[in-house]
């Protein structure tokens, strides 16, 4: 089931997502309804919290075929190499804004698969920068937190303004 996300500035999207204390049936369905929400909108990545659900669960998947599906529960960073890229970034959250954010260009994360199976991933290039976007937003924070108050602020207005004439239709 195609779920629907919600759009910056929803104050929804800075709560804090709780951790799954049980990798069960309901947990999978969630895990596949995202993967079906995120291909349908062409996103690399998305997170429960996009889709008003409050629990650690995120879903990416950056291959070029659109294949290769990856689900996370739980995710933790365990290990960062010390340098920093900058990398554009979008959101399913902010549509149609990309900016400049500085990530770690390495990341080690350790996260519960679908059956409740704990695994370890290791990522450079797109792949480590989504996964920090997407344990950002379990804890709350959307990309455009880390651009100038300038830009954040015609990002809303923007987004707020877009909203509103939707709402009128
Ligand atoms: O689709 C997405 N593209 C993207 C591009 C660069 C850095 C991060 C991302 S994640 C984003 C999907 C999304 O909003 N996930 O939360
Ligand atoms: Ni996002």
């Amino acid at each position: 089931m195609k779920l629907e996300i919600l759009c910056y500035p929803d104050a929804r999207l800075n709560k804090i997502a709780e951790p799954v204390l049980q990798v069960d049936e309901r947990i999978a369905q969630l895990a596949d309804d995202m993967l079906e929400t995120m291909y349908d909108a062409n996103g690399v990545g998305l997170a429960a919290i996009q889709v008003n659900v409050q629990e650690r669960v995120i879903v990416v998947d950056v291959s070029q075929t659109r294949d290769e599906p990856l689900v996370l529960i739980n995710p933790q960073i365990v290990e960062h190499s010390n340098t920093l890229i900058l990398h554009e970034e979008g959101c399913l959250s902010v549509p149609d804004i990309y900016d400049d954010v500085e990530r770690w260009d390495w990341v080690a994360v350790e996260a519960l698969d679908k059956q409740g199976k704990s695994f370890r991933v290791e990522a450079d290039g797109l792949l480590a920068v989504c996964l920090q976007h997407e344990i950002d937003h379990l804890d709350g924070h959307v990309f455009v937190e880390y651009l100038s108050t300038l830009k954040r602020n015609r990002i809303r207005t923007k987004l707020l303004k877009r909203a509103r004439e939707q709402g009128k239709q």
